[in-house]
C-alpha cells in the first residue's frame, strides 16, 4: 500500500564527538551502536549464522513455534513500531499473524532501512509502512508524530536491550512506555543467563566473525575519522563476566602505540583495552524487574533454549 521514508539529519558529528570522548575516558570505550556501518551490518548477519551464536535462531524458532499463542495474547493492534529494525526480517512473522494496518520501523542506518522496509508495503496488502532513519537512542521522541493513534505494539527483539547497562535499559524502556501510549504493549526478546562456556563460545566463534566485527570498528574510524589504527596491533577479546552478568567485548592493544583520530593523538599502553560492547544476560525475574521499574507489567512470557520473549502492558 503506502510507503513513507524520512531520514533525520546525519549523525556524523555524533560519531566524532562520541569517539573522541570515549578515547579520552579511562578505560577507553566506544558505544556499540557504531559497529553498524555497511560492513558491520554484514558481519553481524554472518555472526547470526555462526553455529556458536544461537540467540537469533532460537528467538526466531520460539516466535515461529508460539506465534498463534503470542498473537492471540497480544490481540488486535493498529501499529507495530520496531526500533532498530535493520533488515526488517524479524517483523514479518508478526505482520503475518497480527495484520496491523501500520508498521513504523526505525534505524540509525536510514538508506538500508528504506531499502528493506519498502518491499513490506508490497508484500502485505493494506499495510502502510513508515521508515524513519534516526538514532532512536537519542531521538526516539521525534518518532511520535509519525505514529498513528490507537493500539501500538513496540517490538524490540534480538536481545538488543542487553547492549544497555541496567540503568540505561530502564531509561529506554521508560521511553518505549511513553511512545507506546495508553493502550501500548511491548514484545521484547532477551538472552537468558546460561552456561558461561556456551556464552563465551557465542562471542568467540571459531570462524573469527565476531573478531572481525569488533575490529571493523577500527576500520570504520580509519575511514570516517581519518584515523590510523593498525588492526594487526589490536586483539578481539570477549569473555563472560558472571559478577556483572554480561559478555564484555574489548579490543586489547598488543603493543605500546600512538593512534591519531580526527587530528587528535591517543596513547595505548601495552595491554590497554578499548571496551567496545557489553551484552547483558538476564534471569527472567531480573528482566521483569527492569521492565516494571520502567512502567510495564508482565502479561505473558515464552522461553526456549536459553532465550525469552516477554509481553508487557502499561502499568501506569
Ligand atoms: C545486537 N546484539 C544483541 C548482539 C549481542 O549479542 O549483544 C551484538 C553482538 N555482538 C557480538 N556478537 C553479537
Amino acid at each position: 500500500m503506502s510507503f513513507t521514508f524520512k531520514d533525520f539529519p546525519a549523525a556524523c558529528d555524533d560519531l566524532r564527538r562520541d569517539v573522541l570522548a570515549g578515547l579520552a575516558a579511562r578505560p577507553k570505550s566506544i558505544p556499540p551502536k557504531y559497529f553498524y556501518d555497511e560492513a558491520g551490518c554484514r558481519l553481524f548477519e554472518s555472526i547470526c549464522a555462526q553455529p556458536e551464536y544461537t540467540l537469533t535462531r532460537t528467538e526466531e524458532a520460539l516466535l515461529r513455534d508460539r506465534l498463534g499463542d503470542i498473537a492471540a495474547t497480544i490481540g488486535p493492534v493498529d501499529c507495530i513500531v520496531e526500533p532498530g529494525a535493520g533488515e526488517c526480517a524479524k517483523v514479518r512473522l508478526l505482520l503475518e499473524a497480527l495484520r496491523p494496518p501500520h508498521l513504523v520501523v526505525l534505524d540509525i542506518a536510514g538508506a538500508p532501512l528504506a531499502a528493506a522496509a519498502e518491499p513490506l508495503s508490497r508484500d502485505y496488502p493494506g499495510l502502510a509502512v513508515t521508515a524513519l532513519g534516526m538514532d532512536f537512542i537519542h531521538d526516539l521522541e521525534a518518532a511520535t508524530p509519525w505514529l498513528p493513534a490507537g493500539r501500538r505494539l513496540i517490538y524490540y527483539p534480538g536481545s538488543s536491550i542487553g547492549n544497555f547497562a541496567p540503568d540505561a535499559a530502564t531509561a529506554l524502556l521508560t521511553r518505549f512506555r511513553q511512545l507506546a501510549g495508553a493502550e501500548g504493549q511491548l514484545l521484547i526478546g532477551f538472552d537468558l543467563k546460561k552456561d558461561p562456556q556456551r556464552l563465551h563460545a557465542a562471542y568467540n566463534d571459531a570462524a573469527g566473525i565476531t573478531a572481525a566485527f569488533n575490529l571493523n570498528l577500527l576500520e570504520r574510524l580509519n575511514r570516517e575519522l581519518d584515523a590510523d589504527f593498525d588492526l594487526a596491533h589490536f586483539r578481539h577479546y570477549a569473555f563472560y563476566n558472571p559478577t556483572a552478568g554480561r559478555i564484555e567485548m574489548h579490543l586489547v592493544s598488543l603493543a605500546g602505540q600512538h593512534v591519531t583520530v580526527a587530528g587528535r593523538r591517543f596513547n595505548f599502553a601495552l595491554g590497554e583495552t578499548l571496551h567496545t560492547e557489553d551484552s547483558y544476560k538476564f534471569r527472567r525475574d531480573e528482566f521483569s524487574a527492569i521492565a516494571t521499574n520502567a512502567g510495564w507489567q508482565l502479561a505473558a512470557e515464552w522461553e526456549h533454549d536459553g532465550f525469552a520473549i516477554h509481553l508487557y502492558r502499561g502499568s501506569r
